[in-house]
């Protein structure tokens, strides 16, 4: 170990992946590390979310890192506070919350002489040999693009920007938007509310996911015996990618056909025959991100819920006004409106060797070696870079087989004489190729819109099954890549 090079890394973001990247470095020897976090708090997307209802809808024995399970989860799917508590706890207690630079919003990094120098909104932060990015995937809130919105006298902001300060109880709500996020909220404050109205522009395929409590036997048993904690966690997490996402993919048609009917079977649960053909899809499950619920289809059929398919022309002072004229009058409006999810890092400047930008490299869309490098940026490692797995995959084992395969380019680095590492242009555009030729076999090209399609049109999520991305990650293909 003597004689290795100790490099000088950059963390960016102190979310779930940042934190156990840092972990992962110390791990392996390396010392030298600093987490730039633009927020004065870590947690990333669950610090962010703070709206009523908030849970994971992926099995809390699944979302969690594989070397930090945690016995004590309180339901199937906890609740968003008690897992942003995990990752601070995990944080804490593996000593690399102090190597986080609060507020500090890394907007420019430039590579010269090997080095990445990068600039904060703190300043000068210096030079780096190595940058992994854990910048997330939704975190840049989308609000629509429906005119009026400062004409409203009430209260309005988006799902990911709550005002905690707003209490919802006996108001007249609207919530613009049906995706998760939407779903969750409905479904919780439905009974506080004096009354509520969904704006629906697409009708949601609902899976019907019972999130039960973790009974104390069970807890306990997961306390006294870590081989059951991880057996646990490895049940889960084949299960989720394994089965359901090679569902998803085209892989298991039997455990399709079985998603697709429990679906069906919910939607059928919706007694009135005018608010079911109102909620059911045109579109195949799983096409959008499937949302997993067995209390909004209850929610929605309460007294004091309506569900507006009607188009929004615009905000008016006291609501919202319907292309025909109509206007439902709102106290609060949410806006659950989801995420840009094709940004990654930006809007930082990054400039490669020469200054050519990451801009410049993305113009036509963005694209990757392997999910995790760009050929002209060397030393440059991205956690969820473009055509990740995303959506109904498990996002933390994703995370941890990302950091690994990058983990053995970096320790390349470590080699004498070895000062920069970057993806051959051949082997990305071969890559990419591939995904371009399996794309349209997905479910998310049979005809919906998703967060996971691009402004010009390109899917962006990994198109094979989990098991193939894990077997593809596993080694790097060293002529995949050059050095210098
Ligand atoms: O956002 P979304 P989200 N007028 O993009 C509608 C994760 N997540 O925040 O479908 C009217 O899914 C838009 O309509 P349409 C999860 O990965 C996880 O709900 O485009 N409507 C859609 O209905 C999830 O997928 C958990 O026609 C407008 C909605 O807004 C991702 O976050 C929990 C509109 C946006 O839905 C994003 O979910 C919550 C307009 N102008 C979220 N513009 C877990 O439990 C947009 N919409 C893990």
């Amino acid at each position: 170990m003597t004689d290795k090079r100790n490099l000088k890394i950059a963390i960016i973001g102190a979310g779930a992946s940042g934190i156990m990247a840092a972990i992962k470095f110390r791990e392996a020897g390396f010392d030298d590390l600093a987490i730039f976090e633009k927020a004065s708090d870590l947690g990333g997307t669950w610090r962010d979310n703070r709206y009523p209802g908030i849970t994971c809808d992926v099995p809390s024995h699944a979302y969690q890192y594989s070397f930090a399970t945690n016995p004590n989860w309180t339901r199937m799917c906890s609740p968003g506070a008690e897992i942003l508590a995990y990752f601070r706890g995990v944080a804490r207690d593996h000593g690399v919350d102090s190597l986080i630079r609060y507020d500090s919003e890394i907007t420019e990094a430039s590579f010269d002489h090997h080095q990445w120098h990068l600039t904060s909104t703190q300043g000068d932060e210096g030079l780096f040999d190595v940058v992994v990015t854990a910048t997330g995937v939704l975190h840049h809130p989308v609000y629509p693009d429906i005119p009026g919105r400062d004409d409203f006298e009430g209260d309005c902001f988006h799902s990911a920007r709550w005002d905690d300060s707003v209490s919802l109880r006996g108001k007249r709500v609207g919530i613009i938007g049906t995706g998760s996020t939407a779903i969750q909220i409905v479904s919780e404050v439905i009974d506080d509310v004096a009354s509520l109205v969904l704006f629906q522009r697409t009708a949601q395929w609902i899976w019907p996911l019972p999130n039960r409590l973790i009974t104390d036997e069970e807890k306990e048993l997961y306390r006294s015996d870590a081989t059951a904690r991880q057996a646990e966690y490895k049940r889960l997490t084949h299960r989720m990618n394994s089965n359901f996402a090679a569902a998803i993919v085209g892989e298991n048609p039997d455990g399709y056909a079985e998603l697709e009917q429990d679906c069906i079977d919910n939607l059928n649960t919706v007694r009135d025959p005018e608010l079911r053909a109102k909620l059911t899809p045109d579109y195949k499950v799983g096409c959008k991100r499937l949302i997993m619920s067995n209390e909004f289809y209850e929610a929605i059929q309460k007294p004091n819920a309506a569900l507006e398919t009607g188009k929004i022309a615009r905000f008016v002072p006291d609501g919202i006004e319907l292309e025909d004229g109509t206007v439902q009058a709102l106290d609060v409006i949410v806006l659950a409106t989801g995420f840009n999810t094709h940004q990654f890092f930006r809007p930082m400047k990054v400039m490669g060797p020469g200054g050519r930008t990451i801009e410049e490299a993305w113009r036509q869309r963005n694209e990757g070696y392997m999910t995790v490098a760009v050929p002209g940026f060397p030393n440059w490692f991205m956690i969820g870079g473009p055509t990740s797995p995303i959506g109904n995959f498990s996002w933390l084992l994703t995370a941890e087989t990302q950091f690994a395969y990058v983990l053995k380019l970096i320790e390349r680095l470590q080699q004498p004489g070895v000062s920069e590492i970057v993806p051959t242009a051949a082997a990305t555009a071969a890559f990419n190729q591939a995904v371009r030729d399996r794309i349209p076999q997905t479910i998310w090209a049979t005809g919906c819109s998703s967060w996971y399609i691009d402004a010009s049109g390109n899917i962006a999520s990994w198109p094979w099954t989990f098991d193939k991305f894990e077997q593809d990650l596993k080694e790097p293909d060293w002529h995949a890549f050059e050095t210098a």
